[in-house]
């Protein structure tokens, strides 16, 4: 309470905008026009394909799926759709969600096979069934009736990690190492207060058969209230998952945080939980609906670089780092 009562009483003095400069986050005041803000190097083209889409006229769910699909049609990024690292099995299992902050919906698929662009399936998932996720063959059958063509996920380069992986007498399993992980996750306004949230992942290389991460889980890896924000997530999501990362940033934000606080107060928290979490590999976005961004990597070995579209400019950045 007292801490909500404080950022009340800074905003009042001395407006949001101030106090973000005082944080040291990478947040604004209110922002003209539409903004994306992408996890990683490959959310720079996702933002401006989305950034294209949303200026031809199109939604802004639109804008964040199609942008998405960069990432997931593109080969050589190895952590999303085509060409994203197999599990142990030597299998592509693809997780991906969608969340529309003005209906408060979201679709979702998990474990989806030889389907390369999942966040389209999980926006069809929100736009044509009363259902919210998807999983495995029933997530396959789905997006099979929905006009999608089946095809091999893997890449010469993707079977040729995994053969070395698995040859390895040292490999390591279902555990992250910066190169094998990476995700896009996307959020997005459009200038006028609403919101989406987008992820999508091949999870993490070499995982168990089955294993589901935080991006298709809505409160987890996605998260969207045109009331108050969006926020998205990348790293280690069987550690994330139990913090319910997205929708607890933007309830910080619901109180009274500005996006780069609400990132910080969520790493924040999960330090104060278990002091194990600094070395956790964890990066978070933000977005709230005046256009203010936040950015946050818990610590240096896993240092999120965030990719913002706004005003016609299209950035690379290092977010903040708690650690
Ligand atoms: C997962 N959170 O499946 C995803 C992987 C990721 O950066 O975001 N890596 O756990």
């Amino acid at each position: 309470m007292e801490s909500i009562n404080r950022r009340n009483f800074m905003k009042t003095v001395a407006g949001s905008a101030a106090f973000a400069a005082v944080e040291g986050g990478p947040a604004r005041a209110a922002a003209s026009g539409p903004i994306f803000l992408s996890t990683w190097v490959h959310g720079k083209p996702a933002n401006e394909k989305a950034a294209e889409v949303f200026k031809s006229g199109s939604s802004l769910l639109d804008a964040v799926e199609k942008g998405i699909n960069v990432p997931e049609s593109d080969p050589s990024v190895t952590s999303v759709g085509y060409g994203g690292l197999p599990n142990a099995e030597g299998v592509v299992e693809l997780d991906a969600a969608i969340m529309d902050g003005a209906r408060h919906r979201a679709g979702s698929v998990c474990n989806l096979h030889m389907i390369k662009n999942p966040i389209s399936v999980a926006r069809l998932v929100m736009e044509k069934t009363r259902h919210t996720t998807l999983a495995g063959e029933g997530a396959f059958q789905f997006a099979l009736k929905m006009g999608f063509e089946p095809q091999t996920l893997l890449t010469p380069e993707s079977v040729q990690k995994w053969q070395d992986w698995r040859a390895s007498p040292k490999r390591q399993t279902f555990w992250l190492t910066p190169e094998n992980h990476d995700t896009i996750g996307m959020v997005a306004l459009d200038g006028k207060g609403h919101v989406v949230s987008g992820c999508s992942t091949s999870g993490l290389a070499w995982k168990i058969p089955g294993r589901v991460g935080d991006s298709p889980l809505v409160g987890c890896g996605v998260y969207a209230d045109d009331n108050v924000g969006a926020a998205s997530a990348t790293g280690d999501g069987d550690l994330m998952t139990n913090y319910c990362t997205s929708i607890s940033i933007v309830h910080h934000m619901m109180h009274g945080a500005t996006p780069q606080e609400a990132c910080m107060d969520l790493l924040k928290h999960m330090v104060k939980t278990d002091a194990k979490n600094r070395d956790a590999e964890v990066g978070v976005i933000a977005i709230n609906t005046r256009g203010e961004i936040g950015a946050a990597s818990m610590n240096s070995r896993f240092h999120l670089k965030y990719a913002l579209w706004r005003g016609g400019e299209s950035t690379l950045t290092d977010s903040v780092m708690l650690v």
